[in-house]
């Protein structure tokens, strides 16, 4: 076979595999698949710096498939290479990651070929996507990575970070808002290690574009300081790799390339409409465009001869050599940078180093106390010092939320610094918390910030950090009513129920600035899990550590912070965040009046529940039924721990604007409120 045959056989190969596993599940996008099988061709056989002996080498190119409804052009292109699968121990399994059995089950439980791209779950896929934008703007995030990486590690003649980040997307993904805000700050800063290939195919599920994307998008993209590029054929693949190779060359910017392409190529009744998108194309259909690509039209799943071996000969030993060579060069820079070596090993495995928790503050007793985001932001600034690694920012409410890092040599990260550790993602909530998600899967610790309230502008990438189970830090300050002039629309109210809500998420709201720092020491072992921290604004009492229980008990959860004496409570109080110290005050209140009440502060639903039978039973007596619980949010949910007869001191509305001193009383978040309720509760 020619060299030219060869290839068309390849691409082939990928159309129809895509073909057969959509028709096979009964459910499926094939046309998308169809039309850009010549692009991941040119991408992984020709550019890409990726072992797929080793999916997970550090300074490996990076691919994303943003339109992750093309799923079957990644099974494909990871079988085709037989890329390896590794586990969450980073180990080497000995298998492939997607096997020709996995295609055949394709959507099928089990299958390592999902409906959508899946993180964590098949090997060589390197975000989660299906939520259209979220691809591109996780993308970002690995940009910025990359940069951070290479000015930290790289020396002279030991370039070991200089990756490249190349992310497909579809209309879709460019219509989406939080594609718009990851592509403006990808511009402002200069990502020239980031290039984005848009599948302009004029196709949605409802149609033709004119109906609802006529922009100029080229001219969008120009003026957010983007090298814009068209290849007017998606089945051209020099014109292709010209392009990619002139994205290598272009400094300080990063590259858009337009690419006009045909959905459902090659099928004679379905090409360039809707129907290719997102339906099985039939056996008849399949048939017609087998004939049309030369392939035996009844062949199903075939792999031809020498397919494997053209991609062995192509990514397989480019990334072979590109990794054997990165290999020989870090062992000379362990002999060399031996601590720079060690902090890359560490950080690639989600290790923290030795000392990260030395000098975090411990607050004495203060009835004035500190407010949550102050306590926060002293704590960040240690654990950035003691983790060389650890960085992030806010959408621009770091002064707000004291998550700027103060200290000598922090810096912000700018095209000009990439040394920064302080990011500004500007007032972008779903590109900060989508960039998070970049940031931490190129192995760094990072966090992002804004107010509670907004976190409801972050939430899809929230939800997809948990559902990769990445270890990233989502810091919320100005947690509940505490903005009280500021009124209904800064007042969270179903937030905490909601995040609650999401499986694998931690959500911490800490009761006074030891728990806050208890909370920190908790979060940042975690290796494969996503923590929310909701802070407050305003002071909270630091509570006298040496009268009631210490706030290592943020570790379990919930905790019996107060007692009655002897321990056989009749009514159990129980609070988290600001309301604990409220919680504290009706104790001692009900304690002088000789009612034996206990105080649980609860912190974090998530981590008490997975806490034992025995450990949630001690701090919650079952048989103690008299319950108050009180929070400054939404009440949903917490008939969980209440019961049925317990009573709930929380909101049932939103908020209003007025001092917080008002709001409180307005709202029943007043000691003598919690004190009547437990009366009542236990009848006196
Ligand atoms: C946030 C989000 N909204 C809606 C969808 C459902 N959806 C999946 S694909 C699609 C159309 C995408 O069009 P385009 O990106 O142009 O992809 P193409 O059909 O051209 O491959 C829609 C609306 C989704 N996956 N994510
Ligand atoms: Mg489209």
């Amino acid at each position: 076979m020619t060299d030219e045959k060869m290839i068309q056989t390849a691409i082939n190969t990928i159309r129809t595999l895509s073909m057969d596993a959509v028709q096979q599940a009964k459910s499926g996008h094939p046309g998308t698949p169809m039309a850009l099988a010549p692009l991941v061709y040119t991408i992984w056989n020709r550019v890409m710096h990726f072992d797929p002996q080793d999916p997970i080498w550090p300074n490996r190119d990076r691919f994303v498939l943003s339109n992750g409804h093309a799923s079957m052009l990644l099974w494909s292109v990871l079988h085709l290479t037989r890329t390896q699968a590794v586990n969450a121990e980073y180990e080497s399994l000995g298998h492939p990651s997607v096997s020709l059995e996995d295609i055949r089950h394709f959507r099928q439980l089990n299958s390592k070929a999902p409906g959508h791209p899946e993180y964590h779950w098949v090997s060589g896929v390197e975000t989660t996507t299906g939520p259209l934008g979220q691809g591109i703007a996780t993308s970002v995030g690995m940009g910025i990575a990359e940069k951070w990486l290479a000015n930290r590690y790289n020396r002279p003649d030991f370039e070991i970070f200089n990756y490249n980040v190349y992310a497909v997307c579809g209309d879709g993904c460019l219509m989406e808002g939080v594609g718009s805000e990851a592509a403006s700050l990808a511009g402002h800063l200069g990502l020239d290690n980031l290039c984005w290939i848009y599948d302009n195919n004029h196709i949605t599920i409802e149609g033709q574009t004119r109906i609802t994307f006529t922009e100029d998008v080229e001219a969008r993209f120009l003026a957010y300081g983007w090298n814009v590029l068209r290849v007017g054929d998606a089945n051209d693949i020099e014109r292709i790799e010209h392009a990619l190779d002139i994205f290598h060359k272009t400094k300080d910017r990063p590259t858009f390339i337009v690419l006009d392409s045909h959905i459902g190529y090659g099928s004679p009744n379905r090409q360039d409409t809707a129907a290719a998108h997102g339906e099985p194309l039939g056996d008849d259909e399949i048939r017609l465009a087998k004939k049309f690509y030369g392939w035996p039209e009844d062949a199903k799943f075939l792999v031809p001869d020498g397919v494997y071996d053209h991609f062995t000969a192509g990514i397989g030993a480019r990334g072979a050599k590109a990794r054997q060579q990165w290999t020989e060069l870090f062992a000379a820079y362990r002999a060399k940078y031996s601590d720079c070596a060690t902090e890359i090993e560490q950080m690639q495995r989600r290790e923290l180093p030795t000392g990260w928790d030395r000098d975090l503050p411990v607050f004495p007793a203060d009835p004035k106390g500190i407010a949550g985001r102050d306590a926060s932001g002293k704590v960040l600034n240690v654990l950035a010092q003691n983790i060389p690694w650890f960085l992030g920012g806010s959408a621009d409410l770091g002064p707000s939320n004291k998550t700027t890092l103060t200290f000598k040599g922090a810096g912000d990260f700018e095209a000009d610094n990439p040394a920064g550790k302080n990011l500004h993602f500007g007032i972008r909530e779903h590109a900060m918390a989508a960039t998070v998600n970049g940031l931490s899967l190129s192995k760094l610790r990072a966090f992002g910030a804004t107010f509670f309230i907004f976190s409801d502008y972050a939430r899809p990438a929230i939800r997809l950090s948990a559902l990769m189970e990445l270890p990233t830090i989502f810091i919320f300050t100005h947690d509940a009513m505490g903005d009280g002039e500021d009124g209904p629309t800064h007042q969270p109210v179903e937030h905490l129920a909601s995040l609650r809500a999401i499986p694998g998420l931690v959500t911490l709201r800490p009761g006074d600035a030891n728990e806050v720092v208890e909370a920190y020491r908790y979060i940042m072992q975690l290796r494969h899990q996503p923590a929310v921290l909701v802070l407050s604004r305003q002071p909270l009492p630091s509570l006298d550590r040496s009268k009631y229980a210490p706030a290592s008990g943020v570790a379990r959860g919930a905790y019996v912070l107060a007692d009655a004496s002897r321990g056989n409570p009749e009514v159990i109080l129980i609070a988290s965040g600001s309301e604990v110290s409220l919680a504290i005050e009706a104790h001692e209140k009900l304690v002088g009046e000789g009612i034996r009440s206990r105080v649980v502060s609860m912190p974090s639903w998530d981590i008490f529940e997975h806490q034992t039978q025995e450990y949630q039973d001690r701090v919650l007596p079952p048989e103690v039924t008299a319950r108050v619980a009180v929070e400054q949010a939404s009440t949903f949910g917490w008939e969980r721990y209440i019961g049925r007869t317990g009573r709930m001191i929380g909101m049932k509305t939103f908020g209003a604007s007025a001092p917080l001193k008002e709001l409180q009383r307005k709202f029943g978040f007043e000691p003598d409120h919690l004190v009547a309720a437990a009366k009542e509760l236990v009848g006196k």
